[in-house]
């Protein structure tokens, strides 16, 4: 796919923002600006003028340097300026520049005075008081501040994977109904299977596009169309949802739906790839010459180019590309795989069903053990269980135990880390149980350094199994606590315990890339449902989503064995 001159003013742009934040020389800073503003005045892509060897120079405000970036750019799909920039400063930092009232030179205070690099920070800091206490924000600036980061919030409209799938789900279902159209996916984010998604990319294959764009224009849900053509369309759903719509031949599905999955950066790099071998890669096929050699399937894209097929969720530019040409590429983890679960709750604390009923439901999904681990004491609002209550829901899942057939329950609590990082129950019924997974449901605001010794004191305790909710974030609501996650991760492995990947699609709070560090340092992932009502157990497919982007194998993850080897595995945390 071409550079086009959006994705160099974008990368332009950002180094101005990152060099004014920076409070570097204002001369530099400009020139970006206005080589930006160039670009965007052209009215074909730079990028034309670069394989023709033109020279840039020529151009109006480009000089030496500037062209030697763009060519550059076109070239690499990157920029090695902007690359160390964001070494040194967080990459989240434009977006503060984004709200009104707010320039370089307070982005600048904010970062260095009070470590604060994303809005919900910012509002924390605007709300307690930090950013009063601030040289050069009074009351008043402070009160429009809160005002403009609400405001700010509120407009950016990332959906959470599993509200998305509830709108994309039927649409798709809608579109495949009507008689031209040969298939549908959903490409994008989504099919990557990213936490969360900015808009629906949605694909299909027909031999006639018209008669599909008006049957997609005049879905139910639509509440405004943004643009409708001969084979793309944009519309908005009532709901808020933009929906990207394309319409391809059969022998371009392939390449489309793998230029529409993305990400950009993966694009790039594979397209690079195809230049290498003297071919053209762009959403209608693989070209050599003029000839189409490949693109009906991605299997034939991927192949053209020297390379098996690539799941869609690894295709974020980390190392996938080398990964497939060295036959390395991990066999990702599947929902079958999965044999247990080892985290729900029933109505003896804040859960809606019985003992009996999670577990025949949870029988019914194809597990075969499920660990009960209620909230403990310290809760309040959730009902926790105190050690009294414990031993006996203890007595209730043995006796229980004995009339199940082809399910287990396994008995365990989700046991409060106090602030100290000892545990809400003392040892002595901890030591009953088959597991003790361990969270923090209080002190989010800790500093890294204390919340990270906090943790790491509750994993020496001697009945800690796994950390539940590693990260204590609540998607698009609540920030991550802060801590030391590759210190708590190698802790982890030197105590021989495990690490929760919670499948809730509100929390998915162990990162991809945190599941990614796990891995290399060999310490098994727990995907656990959370479940509170029978109905959750459907979460664990957000879970091993989450679990494929981090690369996690069946190997790699806890409750994939068997109920014996996971039985064994957790008696060395008791
Ligand atoms: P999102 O919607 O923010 O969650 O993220 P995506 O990845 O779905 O991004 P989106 O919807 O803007 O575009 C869908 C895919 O189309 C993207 O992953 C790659 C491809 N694509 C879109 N625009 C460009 C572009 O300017 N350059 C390149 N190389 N690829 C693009
Ligand atoms: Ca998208
Ligand atoms: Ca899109």
């Amino acid at each position: 796919m071409p550079i086009h001159n959006a994705d160099i003013i974008r990368i332009f742009e950002e180094i101005a923002d990152l060099l004014e934040i920076q409070q570097a020389n204002t001369f530099r800073i400009r020139a970006y600006r206005n080589a930006a503003r160039t670009l965007q005045s052209m009215d074909k892509d730079v990028a034309v003028l670069v394989e023709q060897h033109a020279d840039l120079t020529q151009l109006p405000t480009i000089g030496k340097d500037l062209a030697a970036k763009i060519e550059e750019i076109v070239h690499t799909g990157q920029c090695q300026a902007l690359t160390k920039l964001r070494q040194q400063l967080p990459a989240s930092l434009p977006e503060l520049l984004k709200i009104p009232g707010l320039g370089p030179k307070r982005v600048h205070a904010l970062y260095h005075e009070l470590d604060i690099h994303t809005p919900e920070q910012l509002l924390r800091a605007a709300r307690d008081g930090r950013i009063l206490a601030l040289h050069g924000f009074g009351q008043k600036t402070v009160d429009a501040l809160v005002r403009s980061i609400e405001s700010h919030i509120r407009q950016k409209p990332r959906l959470k994977l599993a509200e998305a799938a509830h709108y994309a789900k039927p649409l798709a279902h809608y579109l495949q109904q009507h008689p031209g159209v040969d298939e549908v996916t959903i490409a994008g984010s989504y099919r990557r299977g990213k936490d969360t998604v900015g808009d629906i990319d949605l694909l299909v294959s027909a031999a006639d596009s018209q008669p599909v764009m008006a049957h997609f224009t005049h879905y139910d849900e639509v509440a405004k169309v943004q643009s409708s053509g001969r084979t793309r369309a944009s519309v908005v759903l009532k709901c808020g949802l933009q929906v990207d719509l394309r319409v391809v031949a059969k022998p371009s599905f392939g390449a489309a739906l793998h230029y529409f999955t993305g990400s950009r950066s993966h694009n790039i790099e594979l397209r690079r790839r195809a230049q290498q071998r003297g071919l053209k890669l762009n959403e209608y096929g693989v070209f050599r010459g003029d000839t189409q050699v490949a693109g009906a399937t991605e299997d034939s894209v991927f192949k053209a180019v020297g390379l098996p097929w690539i799941p869609p969720e690894l295709r974020e530019n980390q190392g996938e590309i080398a990964a497939a040409e060295a036959g390395e590429l991990p066999n990702l983890i599947e929902l079958r795989h999965l044999q247990g679960d080892l985290h729900a709750h029933t109505r003896a604390s804040d859960g809606h069903a019985s003992l009996e009923t999670m577990a025949a439901v949870a029988k019914q999904k194809g597990l075969r053990y499920l660990a009960i681990t209620e909230h403990s004491q310290r809760l309040t609002v959730t009902h926790g269980l105190n050690a009294e209550q414990l031993r006996r829901q203890i007595d209730q899942i043995n006796a229980l135990n004995d009339t199940l057939e082809g399910i287990t329950l396994l008995k365990g609590i989700e046991v409060d880390i106090l602030e100290d990082g000892s545990l809400d129950l003392p040892d002595e019924v901890l030591g009953q149980l088959d597991l003790v997974i361990a969270a923090i449901h209080s002190k989010f605001h800790l500093s890294r350094q204390l919340q990270t010794e906090r943790i790491i004191r509750a994993m020496q305790r001697p009945h800690f199994s796994i950390l539940a909710h590693p990260t204590g974030r609540l998607l698009e609501q609540r920030d991550a606590y802060d801590v030391d996650m590759p210190r708590v991760i190698r802790e982890a492995r030197q105590r021989g315990c495990y690490l929760e990947l919670n499948a809730h699609p509100e929390r998915l709070d162990l990162l991809d890339t945190h599941c990614r560090m796990a891995k290399a340092e060999g310490v098994l992932i727990s995907i656990n449902s959370d479940a509170h009502h029978p109905n959750d157990f459907d979460n664990l497919t957000y879970g091993i989503g989450q679990a494929r982007r981090g690369w996690l194998e069946k190997e790699d993850v806890l409750n994939t064995r068997s109920l014996r080897q996971v039985k064994r595995l957790l008696t060395q945390t008791l």
